[in-house]
């Protein structure tokens, strides 16, 4: 039977590119299946799912028949499968680590809601409003002074399940506003994770993708 991803396209959805990357990250094998989560064949699709995973969502990891459903989940077990190294050993970084992870999976789609996963891959990329750019920057500076902190080359120290939670925040944030000279560990921060190569492999396939819309983009109804 093996091990399955069910995971949605790659200009869509980040909590599937969330899961896939704890998986490649951690070596572990897998077959990928991607549901195709566009309006209208989405409610479709995801129903399919559901018979199978009670949130009838992406990311689902069947792992020879046993159903794991959720993002975080899947990226804690591809930690626990694989070398146990994507969470810091000290017990107070590990929970900062945590904090942020429980951070993006719970309200930190409210900073710049209209700026979507989807929307780092429009053509033709709106100008942000003033109080947009000190919503984001508002982040970029408790994201320095987080990296700051911990003194290493990623957010909590060492490449860590928060850095992987992150990423497709960094790619939605930073290609509409890149942190500048006043957030330098920030900016080579973003630097660095976008360059790995798993990170790059996602989103080059999904940059090759026609661009999926949403509506309220452009404040449009
Ligand atoms: N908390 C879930 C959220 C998953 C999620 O919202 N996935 C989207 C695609 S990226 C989805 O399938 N949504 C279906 C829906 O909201 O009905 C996780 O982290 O896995």
């Amino acid at each position: 039977m093996g091990r399955i991803l069910y995971s949605g396209n790659r200009n869509a959805s980040s909590w599937a590119f969330r899961a896939w990357l704890a998986l490649k990250e951690q070596n572990i094998p897998f077959r990928e299946e991607i549901v195709d989560i566009r309006r209208p064949q989405r409610w479709q699709n995801l129903e399919g799912i559901g018979e199978f995973s009670p949130p009838a969502a992406v990311p689902v990891l069947d792992d020879d028949g046993y159903i794991i459903f959720d993002s975080l989940a899947i990226m804690e077990y591809a930690n626990e499968l694989g070398n146990n190294d994507l969470l810091p050993d000290d017990i107070q970084a590990r929970a900062k680590a945590r904090a942020f992870s429980a951070w993006q999976h719970s309200t930190f789609g409210r900073v710049c809601p209209c700026l979507s996963f989807e929307s780092a891959f429009y053509p033709d990329k709106k100008s942000l409003s003033d109080d947009e750019k000190r919503e984001i920057e508002k982040v970029y500076s408790i994201w320095e002074g987080t990296i700051e902190q911990f003194g290493g080359d990623y957010l909590i120290g060492n490449y860590s399940l928060a850095d992987i939670m992150l990423v497709p925040s960094v790619v939605r944030f930073s290609s509409h506003h890149q942190p500048d000279h006043r957030w330098p560990k920030t900016e080579t921060w973003f630097s660095r994770l976008l360059d790995r190569p798993f990170v790059r492999e996602w989103l080059d396939e999904a940059s090759r993708l026609e661009p999926v819309y949403l509506p309220g983009y452009r404040n449009d109804p």
